[in-house]
């Protein structure tokens, strides 16, 4: 199971921690070998290497395409050291035993993500690194492969540990990382030509993320986790710059993300506004004429949830906001970008994570949505319908005023955010009372109501916050009994898709309660 390590191919395009680490391997006595510009880059720093040009006895041809596609390189790789045969093989034809191979592949997922043309995506293709990296991950019971910078420290600590020789344990391990890394790149170059093409079936692209950290653990403890990178260029919780707080859990990278596409649905060139989700819902969202006010009004719709939320704005985070925001228990504060002024206040809550995106998701961009199922994978293209987008119809005899009809806009952008049956009450571009995730929908418009009620309570109000609002639902009302169920609760406005069997009933019934209704023919079910 120990392995004495005499020969190192390394050949990268990271080339980070590469020369501290060969310079490791050669303070051991193990002698190098190298493809052009790794050897370079290893020459350059004063360590003897040898040309792989030396060890195939041939040249590096077409451009670098093939260099390591050689008997000498794979049979090194691949041969079973106590194996008779192998080794005669190995004699005649001239082939010496590679033992540990270092190699990271050239970066193809930076390069189509950076925007490259077709070409460059293309050239950007790695081949003889993967095939390299499989044959010595096949082979591991006598190679060591590596490949990730990440990993030299172990494998240095490795060969310490064991008097030069490397244990097993750690060349299965390092096995099965390789085998992950080439598995995920092919599934990139498989994606991005899905893109070329214009493939019009979402394909498995989402699975070819990058791990990008092992957590603690997943939705609950007993269950284990890591969050992967897909190198989709979408801005949000995925790629943000973390300033300050605990590493994010499972739960709030899950919460974080759906606080954050929700909040980019506002133009900040129009409006300011702040959502506030708790178990990827949103218990406040609002618009206001200070981000400030925004937050305060979004916190009003539902103050006993928003305690230990997460906090997504559609704009700059101010000094103004912060203070307001670090009143409350909060988990996130998401946000485009933050004052300095801002961040040193959001500083003295040290749990708190601040993360800043650079800029906010675009609602209508494509993209795919994975969910699995026993034995199976659903993926289906993200939801990028924008109400702003639909042809809007009035059914009603009394059409909504331009007041009602920018609240109704308002609740159905809330509404494509909250887990089906989803029922908004909003007012003065403020949401007053949701109902999510109920199984019927009825249901939903009565929790909606019976929190608006808390809610003006809380606030201390007289006037319920229902009196006036609109209210929208993500999928046609099947009955007339949830609409009626709205107007009872004070809502003048419906915003709904439409297209139910009794439509025509539900429309007499709005009209007999003097509601103004609007179909936008869109549903919006989120489960
Ligand atoms: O063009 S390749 O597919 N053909 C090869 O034979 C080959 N061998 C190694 N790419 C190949 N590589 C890759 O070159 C490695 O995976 C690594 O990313 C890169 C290192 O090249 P250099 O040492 O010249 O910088």
């Amino acid at each position: 199971p120990l392995v004495s390590v005499k020969r190192a191919l390394l050949s990268v395009s990271d080339k980070s921690g590469l020369v501290e680490f060969a310079q490791a391997l050669a303070a051991r006595g193990i002698d190098l070998v190298s493809t052009g510009g790794t050897r370079k880059a290893l020459e350059d720093a004063g360590l003897a290497v040898k040309d792989i040009a030396e060890v195939t006895g041939f040249p590096e041809i077409m451009d670098g395409r093939v260099k390591t596609l050689h008997p000498r390189v794979h049979g090194g790789l691949l041969a079973i050291r106590d194996d008779a045969d192998h080794a005669i093989a190995m004699t005649d034809h001239g082939i010496i035993g590679i033992d540990l191979l270092c190699v990271n592949l050239y970066p193809f997922e930076e390069t189509v993500a950076s925007g490259a043309d077709y070409a460059t995506g293309v050239e950007n293709i790695d081949i003889g690194g993967p095939a390299m990296t499989r044959a010595a991950a096949k082979n591991h019971a006598y190679v060591t492969v590596v490949v990730d910078p990440a990993d030299y420290g172990a494998v240095l600590d490795d060969l310490a540990a064991n008097d030069g020789k490397s244990s097993i344990a750690l060349r299965k391990r390092l096995a099965q990382k390789a085998f992950a890394r080439t598995a995920a790149y092919d599934a990139a170059v498989s994606n991005w030509l899905a893109d070329q093409v214009g493939e019009p079936t979402p394909d498995y692209r989402a699975v070819g993320g990058r791990l990008a950290e092992v957590m603690r653990y997943g939705e609950n403890p007993h269950q284990s986790a890591g969050f992967y990178r897909t190198g989709e260029r979408r801005p949000g919780v995925a790629t943000a710059r973390q300033l300050q707080g605990k590493t994010l859990s499972y739960n709030n990278i899950n919460d974080t993300d759906a606080a954050f596409e929700l909040v980019s649905e506002f133009d900040p060139a129009r409006t300011r506004a702040v959502a506030i989700i708790k178990h990827a819902n949103p218990c406040g969202v609002a618009e206001g004429a200070t981000l400030k006010q925004a937050y305060e009004r979004a916190l009003r719709c539902d103050p006993v949830s928003a305690f230990g939320g997460i906090v997504a704005l559609n704009c700059r985070l101010d000094a103004a906001a912060a203070e307001e925001i670090v009143k409350i228990f909060t988990e996130v504060i998401i946000t485009p970008e933050a004052d300095d002024e801002a961040v040193e206040i959001v500083a003295r809550k040290k749990n708190l994570r601040l993360l800043v995106t650079g800029g906010l998701a675009d609602p209508r961009a494509p993209g795919l949505f994975v969910k699995s199922v026993a034995g199976g994978l659903l993926v289906q293209s993200r939801d990028n319908g924008v109400v702003d987008d639909l042809d809007l119809k009035v059914v009603t005899k009394r059409a909504p005023t331009a007041q009602e009809l920018a609240d109704l806009t308002f609740a159905f952008r809330v509404a494509k955010h909250v887990k089906s049956n989803a029922i908004v009450y909003a007012r003065d571009g403020a949401t007053v009372g949701i109902g999510a995730g109920q199984m019927s929908r009825v249901d939903s418009a009565r929790i909606a109501a019976r929190k608006a009620l808390d809610a003006t309570e809380a606030a201390g109000l007289g006037e319920p916050l229902t009196k006036g609002c609109v209210v929208a639902s993500d999928a046609f009302f099947p009955f007339a009994d949830g609409l009626l169920s709205a107007a009872e609760a004070g809502a003048t406005a419906v915003i709904q898709p439409g297209g139910s069997m009794r439509d025509d009933e539900v429309i007499k019934a709005a009209d007999e309660a003097g509601l103004a209704m609007v179909l936008t023919g869109m549903r919006h079910f989120r489960h």
